[in-house]
């Protein structure tokens, strides 16, 4: 019965794709992403992966009422309709085990990728990515790297280059040496869209739409539309196709101005925390010099 009893205006998409929610981890936006389910409606659901983290199973589960609501969310959509296809990735990983089975569970169809057809015709790979690590392992080391752990990072390169001064050897600057790692990561994200973008070019498909490396992406690479869904731990996105097939990534968070506001506060003053260690590694360095000299 209407027990729901107020139904908020929806927008209708006919496919979404989400992925890396990492469910059951504190760092999983799941406000966000169940006020994003349930706004949205649609044929299809696609969830490619990383939805339920299970590594962290083992270690420290995190489960909140926001975490219920957006699988009480899928679970609606899917009894509503939608067309919801569950595709591992390497954290519920747990869920291949049963993919022979063909398994089905309350409208959700286990899948180990699919190929999704738009409204125009256009064929794409679905699948969640993480075949490819051997081209990205360096981009997801830096993946956990994040802000946070880069102003860490120059605090501990205050102590390490303050032992290795006592030691008398020279100062050596850790985040130089963090900055090449960056772009060592940017060269990787280049490789890993390369190569899901040769696997799909490979089965004749006309492009690919994937998630593992939390960073939303919509680009040609040599004729083959490479799609990255993105994450709801960092950036909170989503790909829609419209009913005419046009393909279209979502900001959640940039959509939700308040929340977007709070989170650039949060991001401006780790950027201010950076700058005054920099500045201080710069005095102590300098300081350092001075001491030879
Ligand atoms: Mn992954």
């Amino acid at each position: 019965m209407g027990s729901e009893s107020f139904e908020p205006l929806r927008t209708r998409y006919r496919t979404v794709f989400i992925s890396d929610t990492h469910l059951g981890t504190k760092g999983c936006r799941s406000d966000f992403l169940a006020d994003f389910l349930g706004k949205v409606s649609c044929d299809t659901l696609y969830l490619v992966g990383d939805i339920i983290d299970g590594w962290r199973l083992k270690k420290s589960w995190y489960w909140d009422s926001h975490h219920d609501e957006v699988l009480r969310l899928i679970l609606r959509m899917a009894r509503d309709g939608t067309d919801v296809v569950y595709i591992p990735g390497n954290h519920d990983e747990m869920f291949r085990a049963w993919l022979p089975m063909k398994l089905e569970i309350a409208g959700v169809r286990l899948c180990r990728d699919a190929v999704h057809e738009t409204a125009d015709g256009r064929k794409f790979l679905v699948m969640h990515g993480d075949s490819f690590d051997s081209v990205v392992r360096y981009a997801r080391f830096l993946a956990l790297l994040g802000d946070r752990a880069y102003v860490a990072a120059l605090v501990v390169n205050r102590w390490f280059n303050a032992l290795r001064r006592r030691l008398g050897l020279p100062y050596r600057s850790l985040s130089a040496w963090l900055k090449r790692q960056v772009k060592g990561a940017v060269m990787a994200i280049d490789r890993f869209e390369h190569a899901l973008a040769d696997e799909a070019r490979g089965r004749g498909l006309d492009g690919v739409v994937c998630g593992h490396i939390h960073h939303a992406e919509m680009r040609d690479i040599g004729g083959v539309l490479y799609i990255n869904d993105g994450d709801w731990v960092e950036s909170c996105t989503a790909l829609v196709e419209h009913e005419d097939g046009r393909l279209e990534l979502i900001d959640w968070a940039e959509r939700n101005r308040l929340s977007f506001l709070q989170r650039r506060v949060t991001q401006l003053e780790e950027r201010r925390i950076a700058e005054l260690a920099e500045r201080r590694i710069a005095e102590i360095a300098a300081r350092h010099i001075s001491n030879i000299a």
